[in-house]
């Protein structure tokens, strides 16, 4: 089948022609991705996400590339995990600047069961605003992806992060299938996946293209595919790593576009050490997703007001989401915080 047939979603990809896209004429590359991007998507809309760090620093994991392991310092303020109104007035000013969609993570290992309460009503809370609600708290077991998917979560971020060749040269504390076992839970619960990668961590092509085969070969495509491009923090073992190729950059988002055709591709962390030219050549490959906000859990993010900019000379539109009519959000907004408010729930548990 040519690739920019669009007629059957495939997940029988193969190292060999996954590897012959990447090695593509960097043109060729981009109108084939181009064209299958245009197949399925209006090319000039772009789905708008803000993150939130609801619970910062001091995780277990041994994960090279993050700020927030407790195996290094970074010299990252460690929090507890935010109060429930505190996260639905950050969601408030993510909906005020235009985000339709509000993902919280956690630097836990899993959540534990005195926190999923908390968590629960978070999700309850941001869906009653008319907002997308993502959550990314690390490993979930059957009962809890039952419980997010009961609450409303309409996607959970589950990064497979690289290849699982390389995967124990970036993290020994947690192992890949137990990642693939949290995304089978939230599939069989009926939630949305988001799941990608880093890229800019010391890897091979052949780990690129074995990581989006991963993705690429599950029973169902992830629905969001974030690719970051490493933020390189000061004390993590990666502080110092060698900077990707922009074009290699690039050919990972359009064969990521290849592959998951109907995904939303998302040009994820990263956005601020890369130039306007970068990024429109991004959307061309077929980003289509971005992160928006100053801030992305523990970094810096590029200023709203650039990104608005950016759009405006690109021609972009931020994507919409099915909408309930104002006053009924206003509505929803302002129960949910009463109800916060009044709530019990109001976290204590130190981290
Ligand atoms: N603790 C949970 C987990 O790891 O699944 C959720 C939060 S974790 C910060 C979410 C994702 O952020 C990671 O899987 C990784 O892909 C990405 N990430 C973390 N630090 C990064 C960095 N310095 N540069 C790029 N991406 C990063
Ligand atoms: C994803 O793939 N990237 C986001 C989100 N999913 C959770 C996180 C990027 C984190 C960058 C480092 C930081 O800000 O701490
Ligand atoms: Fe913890 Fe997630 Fe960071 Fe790994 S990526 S150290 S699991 S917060």
């Amino acid at each position: 089948m040519s690739a920019s047939t669009p007629a059957t979603l495939r997940h029988d990809w193969s190292l060999a022609e996954v590897r012959a896209l990447f090695l593509q004429p960097f043109n060729d590359l981009l109108f084939q991705a181009q064209t299958v991007h245009r197949t399925h998507f209006d090319a000039n809309r772009v789905q708008v996400s803000t993150l939130l760090s609801i619970k910062t620093g001091a995780c277990p994991e041994d994960c090279k590339y993050c700020p927030q392991s407790g195996h290094y310092n970074s010299g990252l303020e460690k929090e507890k995990l935010m109060e429930v109104h505190k996260v639905l007035e950050e969601a408030v000013r993510a909906k005020a600047i235009g985000s339709t969609r509000f993902c919280m993570g956690a630097a836990w290992k899993h959540p534990s069961a005195k926190d999923m309460p908390y968590i629960l009503q978070m999700v309850k809370g941001v869906k009653a605003m008319g907002l997308e609600t993502c959550m990314t708290i690390g490993r979930l077991d059957w009962d809890q992806a039952k419980a997010l998917a009961q609450a409303g979560l309409d996607y959970y971020n589950h990064n497979l992060d690289t290849s699982p060749q390389f995967y124990g040269s970036i993290i020994t504390t947690r192992t890949y299938s137990e990642r693939l076992q949290t995304l089978a839970y939230v599939r069989d619960a009926g939630m949305k996946i988001c799941s990608g990668g880093i890229l800019g961590m010391g890897e091979s092509l052949d780990d690129r293209a074995n990581l989006l085969i991963q993705l690429a070969n599950l029973p169902e495509h992830p629905e969001s595919v974030p690719i970051n491009m490493l933020v390189k923090v000061a004390g993590t073992p990666l502080g110092n790593a060698k900077d990707t190729d922009p074009f290699d950059f690039i050919r990972m988002l359009a064969v990521t576009r290849i592959l998951m055709q109907q995904s939303h591709v998302r040009l994820s962390a990263g956005r601020e050490a890369m130039n306007e030219q970068m990024q429109a050549l991004a959307f061309f490959a077929g980003a289509n997703s971005i992160f928006y906000g100053d801030k992305l859990l523990t970094t810096t993010n590029p200023q709203i007001n650039q990104d608005i900019q950016l759009f405006a000379r690109l021609g972009i539109l931020p994507e919409e989401r099915e909408e309930h009519p104002d006053e009924v959000h206003q509505a929803a907004i302002e129960q949910a915080l009463v109800e916060q408010k009044s709530s019990a729930l109001f976290y204590s548990a130190v981290i």
